[in-house]
């Protein structure tokens, strides 16, 4: 509000109205802090209409900030629990080079989910916080990750169709308005694009091998397919985050067109591979020039969500035990800190 605005505002206040200077000062006050939000909120419009990202400093809707760690940190924790269905076959891949490859894809989970707290952390939320969200079964984390991995086709398929559509998703995700998610984002698809092919050249491997190799293949692409397409997340009908975050340009594309775009490449692949995608419906529609498929089972998928998966509660117990007997760990990097600190002090 202009100074001028706000003298004349005071003076047609106190005449119009009718009321003290007093009054009159506090109104002008109310308007005057209405206005700067309004200003604000102006601000922030027109840096989400003119693609220039939020920074953690810029002013946000509480309603933005309160998405961004929704969305951040459930990514971050799937990023962690992500770990545990490939880490489960470390000891046991098939050869030295597998078994090299597999354990840097885990660590490279851990980085991803390492980045993806510190962008959260930016929005004023700690990382303890986040830690007890998650431990404490309140946070939710990807679907997908409470699946068990019954054979080492399994990793294959992850690769190639778990982390692919991570991709597809997270791509988009580089050019998401608030600027730390961005930034880690950009990284983290340049690593997932090395996990998909790591998947992809597991399956076309088993997919030229033997009989049982072959047969090991299709059966992880039958267990993997439907719960993958459930990462995108519900029907854009009953996604009640989808049109906001749209607006807000957090995402950049909604749940069913990223459903879309995976299938119409995915099928391809598996056509490479000469498996069968487990789908009666799926069809080309040449007209659309993209695939048709049929519906994920839905209630499967929220059923998964609410805790009830296969390996639900299996995968919340490893993370808990983990974070309880890594506490020697964080004590004694804060206890060297410390030392430093104090050694750096005398020095
Ligand atoms: N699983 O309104 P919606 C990885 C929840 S890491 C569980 O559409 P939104 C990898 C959703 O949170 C993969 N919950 O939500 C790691 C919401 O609940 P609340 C993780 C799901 O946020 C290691 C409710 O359902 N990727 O790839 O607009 C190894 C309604 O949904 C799921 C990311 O996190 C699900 N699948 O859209 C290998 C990417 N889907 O919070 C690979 C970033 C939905 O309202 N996240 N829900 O109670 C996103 O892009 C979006 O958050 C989603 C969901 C598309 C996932």
């Amino acid at each position: 509000m202009s100074k001028w605005c706000f003298i004349s505002t005071r003076k047609s206040l106190i005449e119009k109205r009718n009321i003290t200077g007093a009054k009159c000062h506090y109104l002008c006050q109310q308007i005057s802090a209405t206005m700067s939000i309004q200003t604000q909120i102006d601000q922030f419009e027109q840096k989400i209409g003119s693609d220039i990202t939020i920074e953690p400093k810029d002013w946000m809707p509480d309603d933005y900030r309160k998405t961004l760690i929704r969305q951040i940190s459930q990514h971050a924790h799937s990023e962690i629990v992500g770990m545990l269905p490939e880490g489960n076959w470390i000891t046991r891949a098939p050869s030295l080079r597998r078994k090299a490859v597999l354990l840097a894809k885990v660590q490279d989970e851990a980085g991803h989910g390492l980045y993806l707290y510190s962008a959260a952390e930016t929005l004023g939320v700690s990382r303890d916080q986040l830690y007890d969200q998650l431990h404490s079964g309140v946070a939710k984390y990807s679907s997908i990750f409470n699946y068990p991995t019954l054979t080492w086709a399994d990793i294959g398929a992850i690769g190639w169709l778990v982390d692919g559509a991570a991709i597809m998703n997270q791509v988009p995700l580089c050019r998401t308005s608030y600027g730390p998610y961005a930034r880690a984002m950009v990284r983290v698809c340049k690593e997932e694009s090395f996990h998909q092919r790591q998947g992809y050249e597991i399956m076309l491997t088993l997919s030229k091998g033997s009989d049982i190799q072959r047969k090991m293949a299709q059966d992880a692409l039958n267990r993997w397919w439907w719960p993958s397409l459930m990462m995108f997340g519900p029907p854009d009908a009953e996604s009640p985050n989808t049109e906001k975050s749209v607006r807000w340009k957090i995402k950049r594309f909604t749940n069913d067109e990223l459903r879309q775009k995976f299938v119409d490449v995915t099928v391809e692949q598996a056509k490479i591979l000469g498996l069968t995608v487990p789908d009666k419906d799926l069809q080309w529609n040449e007209e659309t020039g993209h695939y048709e498929f049929g519906t994920p089972n839905w209630a499967e998928f929220k059923n998964v969500v609410a805790g009830n998966g296969p390996c639900n509660k299996q995968r919340l117990e490893t993370r808990k035990q983990a974070w309880e007997k890594g506490q020697w760990v964080r004590d004694a990097a804060m206890a060297h800190a410390e030392k430093r600190k104090n050694r750096k002090k005398a020095a």
